[in-house]
């Protein structure tokens, strides 16, 4: 766990106690700071123990040092946030403590990855890359097992943090040697005013920068490019923008296909050349890249043909990426539809040799590609593998890629590629 000394002594309400709402208070409390903790669900408040809980909607939050507030607490509509200024506490999250505690740190370097797609492949990439080139290294935020809980590196480490737009927000003194933005589309508006506010809120990551650190920016959309020109302004030997390339060589990086992984790789690569780590080391650890689990995951080659778990891809826009990697595919898709289209996967259409659609949506889905594709509805997942390896020739890939929730046959998305692995493996 990350404990400081610059908490002890000090007050904190933490709002929300989920996992880093716990890893929180457990670093708050180890570091000798006095901690009050709320949560609105009445379970998970009883859950806690050992801890005082004060709902800091009701209490006196004079003399709180900070409100510490969980990433999915929707600030803009949530009343902590006008509560906290009348009082004159400022509203923060564990990526901010994070931030607090730096100093009593060993020396070490931060890379802060944002981006509405692509974050958590990149910062794990980015966290491999730095373990192949010797460097103590760890992927955390909005990724994996919150930054708090995790230990301390020693001297000479990079912190690779995923920071989503929610943890930003609750951030205002990260300075990270490396920023990086992989892209800005329209998500989450629901937490924000508009599109701005979103692209803002990826904003303020670079805003946080001292001069010399540097930004890394894809500009492959018009809100990264903007913020790009806006950094470029104060800080141009800062920026490293990079735009889209249809040329980049993947033959050698087997778990980074497709055109959405060759700018995640890219992006990978100028944050590791940032760093200082040498072109050589890059390239082993692209080549090495296990890829993350469930996310276009390769499971297994039999007689030739490739079996991927994209489970993870839980709706169309997510399913798109696998359909544009591999050029022969059976898909197997469905579950519990969040659309009533495909369009998002459209652009792929033309790799898919068949379709086997499960779930829910398998008739609805059938439905919509039966005059685009060969189509069958297999109804469950163990089904539809036996039918595509058999219909799979040498070359061919098996993609689970669902682009549904799972929870209609399954715990959930983690499950679901878990027992498409099992399925896998049981093919005789
Ligand atoms: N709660 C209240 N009051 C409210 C609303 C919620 O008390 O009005 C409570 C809930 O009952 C719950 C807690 O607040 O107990 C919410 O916690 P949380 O949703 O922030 O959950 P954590 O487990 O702490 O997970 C958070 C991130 N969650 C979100 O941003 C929604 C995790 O990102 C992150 O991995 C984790 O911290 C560790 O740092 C997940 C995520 O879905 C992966 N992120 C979004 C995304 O990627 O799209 C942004």
């Amino acid at each position: 766990m990350i404990t400081s000394p610059v908490f002890r002594g000090k007050r904190y309400a933490v709002l929300g106690l989920a996992r880093s709402g716990v890893a929180t208070i457990d670093a708050l409390r180890a570091s000798g700071a006095e901690v009050v903790a709320w949560d609105s669900n009445e379970a998970t408040r009883a859950a806690l123990s050992g801890v005082t809980l004060a709902d800091p909607l009701e209490i006196d939050l004079a003399g709180f040092d900070a409100v510490v507030v969980s990433p999915g607490i929707p600030l803009n509509r949530h009343p902590i946030a006008d509560r906290a200024r009348a009082a004159g506490v400022p509203v923060i999250g564990d990526i901010e403590l994070f931030a607090q505690a730096r100093g009593a740190l060993p020396a070490h370097r931060v890379v802060g990855i944002t981006g509405t797609n692509g974050k958590s492949t990149t910062t794990a990439l980015i966290d491999h890359i730095c373990r192949t080139a010797g460097l103590p290294s760890l992927a955390g935020g909005n990724i994996g097992i919150p930054i708090l809980a995790q230990d301390a590196l020693g001297a000479g480490g990079v912190y690779v943090l995923e920071l989503s737009s929610y943890q930003i927000d609750l951030t205002a003194t990260l300075d990270c040697d490396v920023a990086l933005l992989l892209n800005i589309t329209p998500d989450h508006l629901d937490r924000y005013d508009g599109f701005a506010g979103y692209a803002a809120s990826k904003a303020r990551l670079f805003a946080m920068q001292s001069p010399g650190h540097r930004a890394v920016i894809g500009i492959t959309d018009p809100a990264s490019a903007a913020i790009a020109a806006e950094i470029r302004a104060g800080r141009a030997d800062d920026v490293i923008a990079l735009p889209a390339r249809g040329d980049v060589d993947q033959s050698d990086w087997p778990a980074l296909q497709g055109p959405h992984n060759a700018q995640n790789a890219l992006a990978a690569i100028a944050a590791c050349e940032a760093l200082g780590i040498d072109r050589p080391a890059i390239d082993r650890g692209l080549a090495s890249f296990p890829g993350l689990p469930h996310r276009m995951e390769r499971v297994a080659t039999r007689d030739g043909v490739l079996f991927v778990n994209d489970s993870k891809a839980t709706n169309p826009e997510s399913a798109a990426p696998a359909l544009a990697a591999y050029p022969r595919i059976h898909w197997i898709l469905g579950g519990k539809a969040k659309t009533d289209d495909l369009d998002a996967c459209r652009p792929g259409f033309g790799h898919v040799v068949r379709a086997y659609t499960i779930g829910d949506a398998g008739t609805m889905f059938a439905e919509l590609l039966s005059g685009e594709m060969p189509v069958e509805v297999a109804g469950t997942l163990d089904a539809a593998v036996r039918s595509a390896a058999a219909h799979a020739r040498p070359g061919d890939t098996v993609l689970l890629s669902p682009a549904c929730a799972s929870f209609d046959q399954f715990r959930d998305y983690e499950a679901r590629g878990q027992a498409f692995r099992d399925a896998v493996e049981a093919l005789a």
